[in-house]
């Protein structure tokens, strides 16, 4: 592998140069667009479901469910917002339709909705409610359109396409700013499908036109972000536990990815030779289901399990989709948004003081200070050629530490594919933690330690190594490895 990090490495390099200020590293091939390092520096985003299932305590719904079951009495949207906002989620995601079909806005191609509920007396909009109240507190908001469909007579065949496209144009034309459509990959099986209660299977390959539904969203919507297993923007990260691997890369082979189908393991690593960039999105609920059930109120992530979930995708260079699900009354339960202020609570006083703020940083190659000086946007850059380099920190050895920050320039690309750190503890220096991958962040946990100087060493990379952060924190209570 070691020699294969060698050689690829040419594949990638441009032929700009790196100029003296270093502020103009030669990108890589492969570079997020400008709206996936804003999306990915929110770090966190959350999911509501809410929908029928709400009130049928299903996780799935078959698609037969009266709309009269459905009456949330007292709904507030900016009660979820609120409590998201406290937790640093940047958007939330709304299932405006779930696999059964029904669907929170007053659709015009479909009696299945809101409008023959009892909610509001058929005059309710949730998905108004809800975009308004995100634009109210300067949330972004996102929608779920479940392209699968249990409800609806025609799927299976084109008509049902003509349904979709014409639902998902009703979205984005109707709510104002719609940043991230999300595009479930489960589709197919049994449902009732109009009255049909058949078994109905798709051609994962060819039944969705990805390719004009995609169009669709950057049509209506150019700002947006389209989230699948197949990306392109997002893909999903393989698992719903939240999880991103070790070693993961913001790079993946788009020729690998089907909506539906693709491969969990692949996904959860993303592809150092991928030929796209696609941000790792990890999704989990705060409860055992993705909808509210009365019998998970026992099961709500603590703030400590939240932590460490952040610590598993944002510090894996991944971003973290958590969804908190209103109940039949159509709000948070107290014990979620409880739980969701202490998790922020605990970042914020782990991430409060950085120990190696504008700690002196002596290194090869460009701007070194950079590293340290509190701003993300500057970065250090090895010198031009270089593939493997070393910096040394000098830190206040009386203070310990166990949290390690790190971060690439990665607007350039994602380069670094193996790195250790040391620390210097008297006259020897220790190795506290090693990686093969950084990108946008990387948080390492470690026992307690501290010394008088550290050493990032970068050992392969696939372009002029380059990074953007260093941070050395101590843990807060409640913060602890599960
Ligand atoms: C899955 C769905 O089947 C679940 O119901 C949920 O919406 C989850 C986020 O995605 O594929």
């Amino acid at each position: 592998m070691k020699t294969l990090f060698r050689i690829i490495p040419i594949l990638f390099l441009s032929i700009s140069a790196v100029n003296a200020s270093g502020q103009n590293l030669p990108p890589n091939k492969v570079i997020p667009a400008q709206k996936q390092l804003d999306y990915q520096s929110m770090e966190m985003v959350g999911f509501i479901h809410f929908n029928m299932n709400t009130f049928t305590d299903k996780e799935w719904g078959y698609g037969d469910e009266s709309p009269t079951l459905f009456d949330p009495k007292n709904l507030d949207a900016e009660q979820w917002v609120k409590a998201a906002k406290d937790a640093g989620i940047k958007e939330l995601i709304l299932t405006a339709k779930h696999h059964d079909g029904f669907c929170l806005w007053p659709s015009a191609y479909t009696e299945h909705s809101i409008k023959n509920s009892p909610y509001k007396n058929g005059k309710g909009d949730i998905v108004k409610e809800f975009t308004e109240a995100c634009a109210k507190y300067g949330m972004k908001a996102g929608l779920y359109l479940s392209p699968w469909d249990r409800n609806h007579a025609g799927y299976g065949t084109p008509a049902y396409i003509t349904y979709y496209k014409n639902q998902l144009t009703e979205l984005l034309t109707k709510y104002g700013k719609i940043s991230e459509m999300w595009f479930d990959g489960a589709n197919g099986g049994d449902g009732y499908y109009g009255g049909a209660k058949e078994v109905r299977t798709i051609d994962k390959h060819s039944y969705y036109p990805w390719k004009e539904i995609r169009e669709i969203v950057y049509r209506l919507q150019p700002e947006a972000l389209i989230f699948s297993d197949a990306g392109p923007d997002i893909h999903w990260i393989g698992n719903e536990r939240g999880i991103a691997g070790e070693t993961f890369w913001s790079t993946i082979n788009t020729d690998k990815l089907i909506v539906g189908e693709s491969d969990g393991d692949y996904l959860n690593s993303g592809d150092y030779y991928g030929n796209a960039w696609a941000i790792g999105q990890c999704d989990v609920s705060i409860r055992k289901g993705w909808f509210y059930h009365q019998t998970d109120d026992s099961n709500v992530k603590s703030p400590s399990q939240l932590v460490d979930l952040y610590y598993k995708s944002v510090g894996r260079n991944a971003v973290f989709l958590l969804n908190i699900p209103p109940n039949r009354d159509g709000l948070f339960a107290d014990k979620d948004v409880t739980n969701l202020k202490k998790f922020r609570d605990i970042l914020t006083k782990t991430f409060g003081e950085n120990l190696a703020a504008h700690s002196k940083v002596i290194a090869a190659g460009f701007n070194p200070g950079n590293l340290t000086d509190d701003d993300s946007n500057s970065f250090w850059a090895a010198a031009k050629g270089k593939q493997e380099a070393s910096l040394e920190v000098s830190v206040d050895s009386t203070k310990k530490f166990d949290r390690i920050l790190l971060q690439e320039p990665v607007r350039f690309g994602q380069r670094i594919a193996l790195f250790d750190i040391q620390v210097l503890h008297g006259k020897e220096w220790h190795t506290i933690a090693s990686g093969t991958s950084i990108g946008f962040k990387k948080l390492l946990r470690i026992a307690p330690v501290n010394g008088s100087k550290i050493r990032i060493n970068i050992r392969e990379a696939n372009n002029t190594p380059a990074l953007s952060n260093f941070g050395l924190y101590k843990a807060a209570a409640g913060d602890v490895i599960y």
